[in-house]
Order: structure tokens, then sequence, then C-alpha cells
């Protein structure tokens, strides 16, 4: 598997996640023994000291390298940040709390061949979620029902933070995007309505470590990107 990808950028943003991090690089350095890649952090200078345990495990291993920014800027902007920082052919975004599990990933690799974005998505036939509280699945299920609803989207799951893009997607997008809050798959998605695009199943396993970050001005945050995604594509078309 994996043979003869090009080098692969995993960008995983990180706040307050000291206790996650070292067993999520442990995880992907086991499944992309055999291709080119690197992990790249993006720390929004977290008070647990997160950002320094990650330069710890980098002085120890080069395919890691962290980066640090002053404040909380939020998660999308960091996965942007993460991205201009990297040189890998193929990008991943993935949290850093192993809700999204390194063995899922070699899969989504695979598809890249043929796609331009690969979706790890908890809502297609074989995807599955652990431990997630019947509030969050209501609000996952309205957020995506939302998307699918105001911007005329395909797909099961819009919202999933686990995919896989050609740099040339982002390249192309990146001077398009502005990214606020969580939720960056959905913009990209929007933004680049001709990329190819492949869902496939993930097992979706609930954080059991460290605090949450999401809360009600998330669910804010992304009404509102659905709802300025709409006007600005509003726009386009009559343009
Ligand atoms: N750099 C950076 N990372 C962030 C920020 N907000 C969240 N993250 C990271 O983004 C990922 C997703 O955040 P989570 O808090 O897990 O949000 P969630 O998955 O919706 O919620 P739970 O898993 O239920 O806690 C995690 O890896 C966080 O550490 C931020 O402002 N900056
Ligand atoms: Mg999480």
């Amino acid at each position: 598997m994996l043979e003869a990808l090009p080098k692969i950028s995993v960008i995983v943003p990180t706040y307050n996640e000291v206790d996650n991090i070292e067993d999520l690089i442990v995880g992907l350095r086991t499944v992309l023994a055999d291709v080119d890649y690197q992990i790249v952090v993006v720390d929004d200078n977290s008070p647990d000291g997160t950002y320094y345990a990650v330069k710890q495990i980098a002085e120890r291993d080069s395919h890691v390298l962290p980066l640090l920014r002053q404040s909380k800027q939020g998660l999308a902007s960091a996965i942007v940040h993460g991205y201009k920082e990297s040189d890998g052919k193929i990008i991943v975004m993935m949290d850093s709390d192993l809700s999204h599990r390194p063995e899922d990933l070699p899969a989504l690799l695979e598809a890249v061949r043929e796609y331009d974005v690969v979706i790890g998505s908890r809502y297609v036939e074989g995807g599955s979620i652990f431990g997630m509280s019947a509030y969050r699945k209501l609000a996952s299920r309205v957020s995506i029902g939302v998307s699918r609803m105001t911007l005329g989207l395909p797909y099961e799951d819009t919202t999933s933070g686990f995919a896989v893009f050609r740099r040339g997607v982002l390249d192309y997008v990146e001077p398009k995007l502005e990214p606020a809050g969580f939720k960056l798959l959905l913009e990209i998605l929007v933004k680049c309505p001709e990329a190819r695009v492949k869902e496939l199943p993930i097992t979706f396993v609930n954080r059991r470590r460290g605090s949450s970050k999401f809360g009600a001005a998330e669910v804010l945050k992304f009404l509102n990107l659905c709802y300025r995604l709409r006007r600005q594509r509003g726009r386009d078309d009559e343009g």
C-alpha cells in the first residue's frame, strides 16, 4: 500500500492537546513508515505547553515540524497556516485529539490517486461514531443538513475534519478562503466545485483526554459561514 505516492504533509492543529499529541504522532509514524511524509503541528500557544512537547519530539524525529502562533486563532486558520508552511504534494488535515484514527488514513491516501479531495466520512456506509453525546450528534447532523440545504452539496459529511487533498486544490482555493471558526472542508468544497471528491468511511472516536474547544460560538460561526458562502455563490452566479 501507498507505493509511489508523493510527499505527504499531515497538518495537525493543536490547542491544549499535550495528553494526545504524542500518541497521534506515534500512530502516524506507524502507518506512514513506507512513504515520504511530514507532520506539521500548528499550535496556538496552548497554555498546557503542547508546542514545547512537540518541539521535544521534533528534536528526535525530523518528520515533525512544530509551528507556533502567538494566540488562539481558530482551527480553520491553523490548517491554512500549516499548509502554507508545508511542502508535501498531498495534504492531510486531521484533529489532534485521536478522534481521527491514523489507521483510517492509508485508505484515504490510496483514493487520492484518483480523486482531488477525499473526505473521511462518519456518515457513509461503513462509517461510525463512538462516544459522542446525543447533543453533539444532533448538532453534527443539523449542521450537515443546513450546509447541504443552503449550499446544495451532495456529500454526507460536509463538516468532517479529516480529509486528504491534492496540493493543487489548496493552491487554487487558498487565495479565496476566509477561514473562520472550525470548518474548512465546507469552504473548500464550495469554492472548488470542479474538484473530484470521494467520501470514504472512517471510525470517529470521541476524545478521551483533554477538553473540548467546541461550543455555542462554533455553532453560530458555522451558520454564519453557510450564509456567507451562499451569498458569495449567489453573487458569483450573477456575475
Ligand atoms: N491551533 C489551533 N487548534 C485548535 C483550535 N481550536 C481547536 N483546535 C484543535 O482542533 C481540533 C478539533 O478541536 P476539538 O476541541 O477536538 O473540537 P471537536 O472535535 O469539535 O470537539 P471534542 O472533540 O468534542 O472536544 C483539536 O485537535 C484541537 O486541538 C485553535 O484555535 N487553534
Ligand atoms: Mg475533537
